[in-house]
């Protein structure tokens, strides 16, 4: 069906400029410029003529090429012939890998289809080789869904509730803002593209402000950087709020016009004095009187105050409460009047996909598959059969993911895909720590490979990406094999047959111009430059919501506030120090750690550590040390850095667990305890004990 599009695959020989996207998950999304000769991708670029890449790939993305001819590349398929996580394999033929895949299915899904579980996340952020073909397979198996809550479900869900969707600020305005705060991002390393709309600020005279436990590359930058302890962001938005009220630098009117629940949030506000706030975020009073001040008076002579919001912060448990906090900020000095200021979590809310088209939810038939949290896989895997919980997970289709390296509470995870009734298959373009525990490992086409179309959570363009060469090996794309494997189920609906380049036209419909997609590569969205100048919230009151009747119906806390983390810095005296595992600039989550060039700059696993911490644990810089809590221990290098608060260790992620020393990660020492909102993991909420190996 619909196999309309051009034709245009590249030219077996000469040389061609093809346009693609950058598939990763970061809120860049850039267009990327791919120079192909003779067959051969030779070179990655940003595309010059996209406004929001500005013709600048990152350094990873740069090396693209690097990774996609790199000598360990899946070619072949690969079937388990040791012990599950032995990682011995033999090379089979599609054909015996799908029928086995096949038969396996079935018998499990004669006895029930929901013991079936799909494991999939960002590893490309496409929206054909995600969950289209995907999606509508195992909604005709009626497999067990997936609640896909890893990274951004906790501030999701708060944005949702607060502005009524995933929306804010314009990134390109931020170069017209006066004062930046810069609230739990690591811009420069995880969002670079907006990072050159700070410096464009800066030189046309802004204050640059970063909220961030760690001196990040980011932090170091800004003219000011306030370290906080984790998980105390609300405390601290609670705090200006007090300050904003009692020096009276407040938008009167906006808030009469435009929000919901001011004389509540007041009384909550005024609970929090400059001193309370310092106690608990384990900073000076100074730091937030003066931060009050900046963000109040800026607002008050009808300067544009912006903030950019980024996903760290809300990895506690009080993440939602945080995200909550902070987005309420705006509308109490009127900051939504100007298009440069508000504040910018994620702009996904703008983005005009269709999940109905795409996923084919008919194909249920009535059937509602129970869902498994993809946060908590560790013990899911380890549950046995039970009324509330229906069957133990049988098998596991894992793609687009690496779970056991970047899933929480690693000993669980791993144990879980060591089961050896677990029937795994693990859709993939290198044997990562996931891979190793396969039945099957299959190899995926990487984006140089074949077609995709991408939105973003941070500008407000469509992308489309062309196939710059032909597969490697015998790698299929995801949307073939589940298009093969749906046909030895023997399922014959017609929209098994869709192709990849009818899926590009299929996820946004008539949203967006597919003509000028196929011409320039990308579609800017049509998005108001001040999306809440005069109000107009998508929420159900329509007003920015301080008050969320939402959240009270759920007998849950309707105004936000200072929810303290599962294991706060300093609270249990065998694991004194709070543990974050933000991810390493030359890595995306565990996705390049094994591209050499960019290991290479990274090192080894390591542990930042402040000096008053190290000097009493008798640790110096370069130190073998030894990580530690009751969930388990990982052993990397010690780096005694002012890029660590006191009380604060950062271990930078997300590294392939069998390249570390002693074959673990970071989230060896993570918990599955899930947020208050949107039921994610608390990455960031992690208390540990050091000492020296
Ligand atoms: N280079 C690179 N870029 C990436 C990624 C990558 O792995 N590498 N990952 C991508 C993905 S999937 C995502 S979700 C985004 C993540 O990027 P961001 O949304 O920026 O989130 P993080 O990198 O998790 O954390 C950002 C900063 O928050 C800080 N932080 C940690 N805890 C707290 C806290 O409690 N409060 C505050 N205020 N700050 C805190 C961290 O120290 C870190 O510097 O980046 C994407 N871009
Ligand atoms: N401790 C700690 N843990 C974390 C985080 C943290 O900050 N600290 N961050 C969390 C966050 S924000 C996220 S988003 C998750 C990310 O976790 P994941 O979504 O699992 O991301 P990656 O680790 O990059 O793994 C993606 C995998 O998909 C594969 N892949 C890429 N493209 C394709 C394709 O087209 N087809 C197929 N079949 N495979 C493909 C890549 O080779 C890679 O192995 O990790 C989370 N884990
Ligand atoms: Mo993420």
């Amino acid at each position: 069906m619909h196999s309309d599009t051009p034709a245009t695959s590249p030219s077996p020989a000469g040389t061609a400029h093809i346009l693609g996207a950058c598939p990763h998950d970061c809120p860049d999304t850039c267009s990327m410029l791919v120079t192909v000769q003779d067959g051969v991708a030779i070179k990655v670029q940003g595309n010059p003529d996209h406004p929001a890449t500005h013709g600048a790939l990152c350094t990873k993305v740069s090396r693209y090429t690097e990774r996609t001819y790199h000598p360990e590349r899946l070619l072949h398929p690969l079937k388990r012939v040791g012990p599950k996580g032995s990682g011995q394999f033999e090379r089979v033929s599609w054909d015996q890998a799908l029928s086995d895949i096949a038969e396996k299915l079935q018998s499990i899904a004669k006895r029930d289809p929901q013991a079936i579980q799909p494991y999939s996340y960002a590893g490309t952020m496409g929206r054909v080789q995600g969950e289209g073909m995907a999606a509508r397979f195992f909604n005709r198996l009626g497999a067990a869904r997936l609640d896909r809550t890893i990274c951004a479900s906790a501030g999701a869900e708060a944005m949702t509730l607060t502005l009524g969707n995933k929306v804010g600020t314009k990134v390109e305005f931020f170069a017209e803002a006066k004062l930046i705060l810069i609230w739990g991002s690591n811009s420069i390393a995880s969002n670079v593209h907006f990072w050159r709309h700070v410096q464009t600020a800066k030189r046309n005279g802004a204050r640059i402000i970063c909220i961030d436990p760690r001196r990040s590359e980011t932090a170091e930058k800004c003219h000011q950087h306030i370290a906080l302890l984790p998980g105390t962001d609300a405390a601290l938005a609670l705090g200006l709020m007090h300050e904003l009220i009692t020096h009276d630098w407040l938008d009167h009117d906006y808030i009469a016009r435009h929000t919901e629940g001011w004389e509540g949030l007041r009384a909550r506000a005024l609970q929090w004095t400059p001193e309370r706030t310092a106690e608990v975020c384990g900073i000076t009073a100074d730091e937030v009187r003066t931060l009050a001040r900046e963000y109040g008076q800026t607002a008050r002579t009808g300067l544009p105050v912006a903030i950019r919001m980024n996903y760290g912060l809300q990895r506690v448990r009080g993440g939602g409460n945080a995200v909550r906090a902070i987005a309420c900020l705006p509308a109490l000095v009127g900051a939504w009047r100007h298009r440069a200021g508000g504040v910018l979590l994620s702009s996904s809310g703008y983005v005009p996909i269709q999940t109905m088209a795409l996923e084919q939810p008919e194909l249920l038939a009535g059937r509602t598959p129970r869902t498994i949290n993809m946060s908590t896989i560790g013990d899911d895997l380890l549950r046995q059969a039970s009324p509330e919980f229906g069957p133990a997970i049988e098998a596991l289709i894992v793609y687009n993911s690496n779970p056991v390296a970047v899933a929480p509470e690693s000993a669980k995870v791993v144990q879980g895909f060591a089961r050896e009734d677990l029937f795994t298959v693990v859709l993939e373009h290198f044997q990562t720590d996931t891979a190793d525990y396969a039945d099957y490992v299959l190899p995926a086409t990487t984006q140089l490979e074949h077609w995709d179309v991408h939105s973003s959570y941070g500008h407000t363009d469509i992308l489309l990406n062309r196939p710059s060469i032909a597969p490697l090996g015998e790698a299929r794309t995801n949307t073939q094999f589940f298009r093969d494997l749906a046909q030895h189920m023997g399922y014959t609906e017609d929209v098994f047959s869709e192709s990849d380049e009818s899926l590009c036209r299929t996820a946004f419909g008539d949203k967006v111009d597919f003509g000028l997609l196929l011409r320039q590569g990308y579609a800017p969205l049509p998005v108001p430059d001040a999306p809440f100048a005069d109000g107009g919230f998508p929420t159900p009151s329509g007003k920015c919501e301080f008050f969320s009747a939402r959240l009270a119906e759920r007998s849950e806390d309707g105004l936000p506030d200072h929810v303290p983390n599962y294991e706060p810095a300093g609270a249990d005296p065998r694991y004194p120090l709070a543990m974050i595992s933000p991810p390493a600039r030359n890595f995306l989550n565990s996705t390049f750690v094994n591209v050499r060039s960019l290991r290479d700059i990274e090192g080894e696993p390591l542990v930042e550590l402040h000096e008053a911490d190290a000097t009493p644990r008798g640790i110096a810089d370069g130190d073998e040390v030894t990580v530690f809590n009751a969930r388990g221990t990982h052993r990397c290098v010690a780096r005694v850095s002012a890029r660590a608060r006191p009380g604060v260790v950062n271990g930078l992620g997300i590294w392939w667990r069998k390249l570390g020393r002693d074959g673990t990660n970071v989230n060896e020492l993570t918990s599955q305890r899930l947020t208050d909102m949107g039921r994610a993991p608390t990455f960031y909420d992690c208390a540990v004990e050091v000492k020296k190996s």
